[in-house]
């Protein structure tokens, strides 16, 4: 039995979560029928044009042994084939992390300032996509691990879509957080505690060690040279194509929303992997489409703070992982590049998922 065939027999009833009529609606409105894949913004000399100075992505996605010596390790061939996960290499850099007017957005952004200098110093190998259903549902299959939320009886937070507000769902869990994912879109209702368990798995089936990026190397990945608002620009109009945020068709379901992107991106939740644009470090879903866990404790203070060279998050000073790059309910503005969101390691919501990072070494 292949891991879909499995997860397919064990995955519950989607109409767990809501109700029939509900779910069909949504089902119909969420992807099932998925529309096309977003055409490229950029040709290859824009794209060159956007990198920093010291910082050289690989952008595409011909395997390494096919390509140049700067790519996927040829170590690693064997997530690609069972478990679909592709790793760009990153090479070490610096930049300007954070918010240069941290009042720019009120209250919201107060901890994204002060914007100071962040070294990277060693190269990085990071999935080119967020963890998908699929490759998380061969993590439950293989471990036979069971998520906090299912654990707790609790499920997750998710969106109630006749108010708007943001409530506990008990029945909603990876395998089906109420409305239409295929496996591959991003594994979504998943904790921190989650995430660093399939790290771990990750690592014992490679012998490679993977876990989740710093805030800082998330940040250095998302700007991908760019010192503006987002990757592609400082307006929120540069999103499109680019992420699937809150957006007109998530307005549609839910009237009460007031603050969302001013077009249509086909995906009022969570889209498949590699449907929109990647950034020019070849990096997919940097901003929206999942909340990506960070490996750092939040600090909402921590910038005034942190060491120039590879911070790591503050010690445990409270009970918060930061999560970053804002998801499929969140306007434009909130997936910023700078944006900075926290969470319980134990709690998981709708909108939050990940990716994993492997440190690059020479074995590879
Ligand atoms: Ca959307």
């Amino acid at each position: 039995m292949t891991a879909k065939e499995l997860r397919n027999k064990l995955r519950p009833s989607a109409s767990c979560c809501v109700p029939i009529a509900v779910w069909l609606t949504l089902s119909n409105l969420a992807g099932c029928d998925l529309p096309p894949v977003v055409e490229s913004v950029f040709d290859s000399d824009t794209a060159e044009a956007k990198m920093a100075v010291d910082v050289r992505p690989v952008a595409d996605g011909t395997p390494a042994d096919e390509r140049n010596p700067v790519g996927e390790p040829r170590a690693l061939p064997a997530i690609r084939q069972e478990l679909g996960i592709s790793l760009v290499r990153i090479e070490s850099g610096r930049f300007q992390m954070g918010i240069a007017d941290g009042s720019r957005f009120g209250r919201f952004s107060q901890c994204e300032g002060p914007q100071h200098t962040v070294v990277i110093s060693n190269d990085l190998l990071v999935a080119r996509h967020e963890v998908t259903v699929g490759q998380f549902q061969t993590f439950v299959s293989q471990a036979g691990y069971v998520t906090d939320a299912e654990q707790s009886g609790k499920g997750c937070n998710g969106l109630d879509v006749a108010s708007g507000n943001v409530v506990r769902k008990p029945d909603c869990v990876w395998s089906s957080p109420g409305f239409c994912q295929t496996d591959d879109h991003p594994v979504v209702c998943v904790s921190w505690n989650d995430a660093t368990a399939f790290c771990r798995w990750l690592t014992s089936k490679t012998g490679q060690t993977f876990r989740l990026p710093t805030e800082a190397e998330w940040e250095y990945c998302c700007r991908a040279g760019s010192d503006r608002m987002f990757a592609n620009g400082d307006d929120a109009d540069s999103l499109r194509g680019i992420a699937n945020c809150g957006d007109l068709s998530l307005k549609a379901l839910c009237r009460s929303l007031t603050s969302t992107a001013d077009w249509n991106d086909s995906y009022p939740f969570t889209a498949p992997i590699g449907s929109f644009q990647a950034n020019t470090f070849g990096i997919y879903d940097m901003h929206g489409n999942v909340g990506e866990w960070c490996l750092d404790w939040f600090d909402a203070d921590y910038f005034a703070k942190s060491p120039e060279a590879d911070p790591q998050g503050p010690e445990q000073a409270d009970t918060w992982h930061v999560v970053r790059g804002g998801s499929w309910y969140n306007n434009p503005f909130s997936c910023r590049s700078s944006g900075r969101h926290d969470g319980i390691p134990t709690e998981a919501s709708t909108t939050n998922g990940f990716r994993v990072v492997a440190q690059f070494s020479d074995k590879n």
